[in-house]
């Protein structure tokens, strides 16, 4: 569990005292300064396992924000991320303001001067409004929750079925493209930049029998609706509230972009079904627990029924094969490329969890008569 305490920094000191790691020092000044934190102690630590952005919490004795510094070469555009999530944030309050939209929404904080994005020594920071009293669950422990989550990413679905999708820009482009992703793969294969591939034969056949799967997605796609999509619906994108266990907020909007249902469908089978975290080597626990794909489809289904297409519903269960499939895929890519994209904790990470994934996928397919059961 991700808990993130909330209590603010008592202290009696009077000139402000840095409780941060020499590392951040410097960042944790300049931030506390841009955005106006005075109190007398200032404290910057690490919070949640996201594998992209660098999030940490900021708290002087008075307050306390989420700080993020951008991946750049991931998005390298964040002054459009911010305006994607800006608006959102704003489509969000005035449904939240005609009581159509209940949960929390995550709100960027302006520095003194009116500026969302701060540039330090070569680096891009934004600051989020902390949302206390929450935690996130990178495994989630029972079906209550799965729905809870699922009935959370609905609702903002739901909320955002009036807003134009166009009117968002591709802060990735393809980010979910199989057949782009399979492309890449194939490239990095060729290359083999650092040497890797002949360590990992057995998976790239496996993912090379699979790439058949980007046809049938073409298809699917050529009868859906374009949505506005989360596009990253993973399990700790949600906040839980601390006290009720019931949803607080749908969190990490910096993929929304035009999309479809299915891929947000199939990334909360990936990551809530499976009772091992997404990086666990432990490969036979890594198994679809139907109750809480059942969960998911309850909760999710229920919030965006008046407005899901039968083509939409029929392409669920695509979405629950998908996810697991082209995200390994994308932790292979960059295993082979030398691991440049996501973060690693160590040199066979991005191998573990592509193994991880590709033995979801494979339970997936096992189970697919009874998922697709539990859909109709
Ligand atoms: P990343 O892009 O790295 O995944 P996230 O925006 O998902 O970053 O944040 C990482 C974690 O930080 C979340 O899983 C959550 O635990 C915590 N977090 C992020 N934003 C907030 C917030 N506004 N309030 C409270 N906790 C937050
Ligand atoms: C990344 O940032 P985070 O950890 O929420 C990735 C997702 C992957 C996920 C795999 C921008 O999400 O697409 O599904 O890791 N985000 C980006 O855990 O690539
Ligand atoms: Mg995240």
């Amino acid at each position: 569990m991700n808990y993130v305490t909330d209590e603010l920094a008592v202290s009696l000191v009077k000139k402000p005292v840095y409780r941060v790691s020499m590392e951040y020092r410097s960042i944790a000044e300049h931030l506390a300064v841009q955005y106006g934190l005075c109190g007398e102690e200032i404290s910057m630590k690490p919070i949640g396992s996201g594998h992209i952005n660098t999030t940490m919490l900021l708290k002087d004795s008075e307050r306390m924000l989420v700080v993020q510094k951008l991946n750049t070469t991931v998005f390298p555009e964040p002054e459009k991320l911010v305006e994607n999530a800006r608006l959102i944030e704003q489509h969000l309050v005035g449904k939240s303001g005609a009581g159509a939209y209940e949960l929390g929404i995550i709100k960027h904080v302006p520095t003194h001067s009116g500026r969302f994005l701060v540039e330090y020594q070569g680096e891009v920071w934004r600051a989020l409004e902390f949302i206390g009293k929450s935690y996130s669950e990178d495994v989630v422990d029972c079906a209550v929750k799965a729905q809870t989550a699922a009935g959370a990413f609905g609702c903002f679905a739901k909320a955002l079925n009036d807003f134009d999708a166009t009117k968002l820009f591709p802060v990735i482009p393809d980010f979910h493209n199989l057949a782009m992703r399979i492309e890449k793969l194939k490239q990095v294969i060729e290359q083999d930049p650092v040497g890797r591939v002949s360590g990992c034969l057995a998976d790239i056949q496996f993912c090379q029998s699979q790439y058949e799967l980007a046809h049938e997605v073409e298809k699917a796609e050529a009868l859906l609706p374009l949505r506005v999509c989360h596009n990253d619906t993973k399990i700790n994108n949600m906040l839980f509230d601390a006290s009720t266990n019931k949803a607080k907020a749908v969190i990490d909007l910096d993929t929304c972009m035009p999309g479809y249902w299915l891929y947000d469908f199939g990334d909360m089978v990936r990551t809530f079904c499976s009772p091992e975290q997404e990086d666990s080597t432990n490969l036979s626990n890594v198994v679809v627990r139907v109750e809480i794909f059942e969960a998911i489809v309850k909760g999710y289904i229920a919030e965006v029924a008046d407005n899901l297409t039968d083509a939409e519903r029929d392409s669920l269960i695509l979405g629950a094969k998908v996810m697991p499939l082209m995200i390994g895929i994308r932790f292979l890519t960059d295993y082979l490329d030398g691991d440049h994209y996501f973060a690693t904790k160590h040199d066979a990470h991005n191998l573990e969890r592509a193994r991880n994934q590709f033995a979801l996928y494979q339970d997936i397919l096992r189970k697919e008569p009874q998922l697709k059961a539990l859909i109709n």
